[in-house]
């Protein structure tokens, strides 16, 4: 059966000169490469109208037939902070000191990682991504969703480039496996947790693993 006509609008777009283009793309690469993973918060308070803006910049991510299905769960409680630090430690002492085979272990040394989170009760906020597998149709019925993992992906990178762009540091925290999240949230069992990600401003002191990025070369390959 054919499908109705949707609705469409003109599309907005602007053409860019090359050189302009070159410009912002090279620009917007030397902004991103000066983010990094920080595990030192500063209990520093952050405007929520910030956060606010960086979630709108997230929800224009594009999604599987645009079901858009994410959840954000913004924590600045002190108490929900602490269950969460509770219960991502108890987690974490069982992977470093049962379950994470050795290998792994050795990878994580050179960040120098371990179960200890405080700064999951240092920053002002935790922004924990769910992943609808199913929702709510106009209808109230339930629906499946599709490229749920993906979509609220790349929600997720678009709203760690956000906070970076506002001047803010993130972490992706996932501590395995994240259930009680889910719990501690009251979030329904149909939204998968996917990470926490840790935003605020760094600690004074804060330093961050010397690490280095690959040469384009080395993951990209170009057919022509
Ligand atoms: N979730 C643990 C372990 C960990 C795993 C990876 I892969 C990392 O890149 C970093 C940490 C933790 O947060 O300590």
């Amino acid at each position: 059966m054919a499908q109705p006509p949707t609705d469409t609008i003109a599309l907005d777009f602007t053409k860019l000169d090359e050189a302009e283009m070159f410009r912002r793309a090279a620009e917007f690469h030397s902004k991103l490469s000066s983010r990094r993973s920080v595990r030192d918060f500063a209990d520093t308070h952050v405007s929520k109208s910030t956060i606010e803006q960086c979630l709108l910049a997230a929800g224009t991510a594009p999604s599987g037939a645009n079901r858009q299905p994410w959840h954000f769960a913004v924590v600045s409680n002190p108490e929900l902070k602490r269950q969460i630090k509770l219960g991502a430690e108890q987690e974490e002492r069982e992977f470093y000191s049962e379950r994470a085979p050795q290998d792994w272990l050795d990878a994580l040394a050179p960040l120098g990682t371990n179960a200890h989170k405080p700064f999951l009760e240092t920053a002002p906020y935790l922004i924990v991504v769910f992943a609808e597998k199913l929702s709510m149709n106009h209808e109230r019925e339930k629906q499946k969703n599709y490229y749920v993992t993906e979509s609220a992906s790349i929600a997720t990178g678009l709203l760690i480039a956000a906070l970076h762009t506002a001047g803010l540091a993130t972490l992706t925290h996932t501590p395995a496996p994240m259930k009680f999240l889910n719990t501690i949230l009251s979030r329904p069992i149909t939204e998968k947790p996917l990470m926490i990600l840790v935003v605020g401003y760094p600690a004074d002191n804060a330093r961050v693993p010397a690490i280095t990025r690959k040469p384009l070369a080395a993951f990209t390959s170009f057919l022509e």
